[in-house]
């Protein structure tokens, strides 16, 4: 299925009265703080977001799945989900695939689906948590980790197999989320895991290309519950140091402890020119993988504010790749990210909001007071105004929840696909 502008254009016509009104209001205001909207809005139009190809399906917890229909049973199926995701917020020009669920069989026929939805190939995905049909040796006692010479070697391997794959499709990047770790005190030897895996991503990064980048996740726990061998920034960024120039830290959001400052760790990879890529989503606990925005998003604001003060402020810190990485149990997949893609726009928006100056001599100052103002001015504007005239600007439509469901796409995707489909994925 694919989705064209015509369709869409129609489908906005009745709005768009409403629309324009609505801008006009918001750029007179911004305007008498001395705030242009043009840039902004082509910042927001510019800004993409690659979408993974393990979140068009239904989720699951370890209880159990419950089946999604219309899902994409195959790779080409997953690249048409995320054509229609980008048709309508123009904003999702990528897919991040996860190899072995994705492998292509036709390179030539998946580059040009891509192509007829205007997608690119975003960072490949290797898997060393599971352990595949197969195998020949077993992951279950760690993968780049391992104590066992066989398993170590069979993931370097698979990682040096899915760095080809991407180079086929254009991919630039590789992402490395490692597993490993242990469930007891005393089961491994952590100097020993923490070496072994630094020689392993050495090996992968001496076997990329020459014009790709290495990111590598942090995350604490599960999972493993007693440690896990990549368990935080801090480990990630000096295993990165010890790779190359072109290995990065990954941020995930969900990847943290309860009430961690992740902007903070933000703006310090950032000076530090180490942040290579974020992964999106939102979370209570842990890593639970929910829609963007939707539980804490003051939070994903000031993490914003750190990333537009890091692209405008650190030469040093190269272009990231910005990826969601979520899961959904109950809700349409398609739905889900249309709301997350929404959310990562307007916190955005919010933060390009924020006049800079304004806070450093707040800052100097000492005037905690009005720093504070400062942000949450930014904060409690609406700036849907903003990210809508972006997505009209590329053909996107003004309210993509809204398109969706009138131009009914999940009936369709599931008359096209049959109920039953599975797609592959967490
Ligand atoms: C799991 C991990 C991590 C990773 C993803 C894909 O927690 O977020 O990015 O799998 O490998 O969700
Ligand atoms: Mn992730
Ligand atoms: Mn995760």
């Amino acid at each position: 299925m694919q989705l064209n502008k015509d369709q869409i254009r129609a489908l906005d016509q009745r709005q768009l009265d409403r629309h324009h009104h609505n801008f006009t209001h918001l750029s007179d205001r911004l305007a008498e703080q001395g705030i242009g909207t043009d840039r902004i809005v082509d910042d927001l139009a510019a800004f993409q977001v690659a979408v993974p190809s393990w979140a068009l399906g239904a989720g699951g917890t370890r209880f159990g799945r419950f089946s999604f229909h219309g899902e994409p049973g195959n790779l080409e199926q997953k690249i048409d989900d995320v054509g229609i995701l980008h048709a309508l917020t123009q904003t999702a020009g990528a897919i991040s695939l996860h190899i072995p669920w994705d492998t292509p069989t036709d390179y030539a026929a998946v580059r040009e689906r891509a192509e007829l939805h205007g997608l690119t190939f975003d960072a490949i995905n290797s898997n060393t948590f599971q352990d595949q049909p197969d195998a020949e040796f077993s992951y279950k006692h760690g993968s780049l980790s391992a104590t066992a010479e066989k398993s170590r070697r069979q993931a370097i391997e698979h990682n040096l197999e899915v760095i080809d794959i991407g180079a086929k499709l254009g991919s630039k990047s590789l992402t490395v989320w490692l597993a490993d770790g242990t469930n007891f005190p005393g089961q491994r030897n952590f100097q020993r895991s923490l070496l072994q895996t630094e020689d392993s991503l050495k090996q992968i990064y001496a076997g990329m290309p020459k014009d790709w980048k290495l990111f590598i996740e942090y995350k604490p726990y599960e999972p493993n519950f007693y440690s896990t061998v990549i368990q935080d920034w801090g480990t990630s960024f000096m295993l990165a140091n010890a790779c190359g120039d072109r290995a990065f830290t990954l941020v995930d959001l969900g990847h943290h402890l309860p009430n961690s400052n992740i902007e903070q760790i933000v703006s310090t990879l950032m000076l530090k020119g180490k942040l290579g890529g974020f992964h999106f989503n939102d979370s209570k606990y842990g890593d639970d993988d929910l829609t963007v925005g939707s539980i804490k998003p003051y939070a994903l604001f000031l993490i914003f504010n750190e990333l537009v003060y890091g692209m405008r402020n650190n030469p040093q810190n190269p272009d990231l790749a910005w990826m969601i990485d979520a899961s959904h149990n109950i809700k349409d997949p398609l739905e889900d990210l249309i709301q997350s893609l929404e959310a990562i726009q307007e916190a955005y928006a919010k933060a390009l909001l924020i006049d800079q100056d304004k806070l450093a001599a707040a800052q100097r100052d000492h005037d905690v007071v009005l720093a504070q103002e400062i942000l949450q001015d930014a904060y409690r504007t609406d700036v849907r105004p903003l990210v809508q005239r972006a997505r009209l600007s590329r053909g996107g439509a003004l309210d993509p929840l809204r398109a969706y469901r009138s131009l009914g796409v999940r009936e369709e995707l599931i008359r096209e696909r049959g109920k039953h489909t599975v797609a592959t994925g967490l």
